[in-house]
């Protein structure tokens, strides 16, 4: 499998090379608004350590994002009316990985509503 490389974007966004709309952050991760939301409320948590995707994740970068996806859920539970959550994740290009830094989508949802296609 291919390794991690750094000049990713969002390895720019963790050195704050490029801006970003931060959502949270603690010491192990990081959470900002996704540029083309396909949801309201759409948002991505990052490892704040190197990951090219779930899987090359270390057990601990899995629980660290885990427990942000589920803190960062719940506020969107609140902040945007929503009545669930739609957790995504794409591994490798062949899962539809487009940039290849671990992360979780978070599409906060409406009962009966439909997810907008990316782009
Ligand atoms: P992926 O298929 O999960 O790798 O898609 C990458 C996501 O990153 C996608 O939803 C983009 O809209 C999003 N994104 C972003 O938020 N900011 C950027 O500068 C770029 C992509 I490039």
């Amino acid at each position: 499998m291919a390794t991690y490389d750094d000049s990713n974007i969002f390895a720019k966004i963790l050195r704050e090379e490029i801006p970003s709309f931060k959502v949270y952050e603690d010491d192990e991760t990081f959470c900002f608004m996704d540029i083309m939301p396909r949801a309201e409320g759409h948002c991505l948590v990052i490892p704040k350590t190197p990951c090219r995707n779930m899987l090359d994740a270390s057990p601990s970068q899995l629980a660290a994002c885990m427990a942000t996806v589920q803190k960062v859920s719940n506020a969107c539970l609140r902040a945007f009316g929503a009545d669930g959550i739609t957790l995504q994740q794409f591994s490798e290009a062949a899962g539809g990985q487009e940039v290849f830094h671990l992360h979780f989508h978070i599409l906060p949802r409406k009962e009966g509503d439909k997810l907008r296609p990316p782009g």
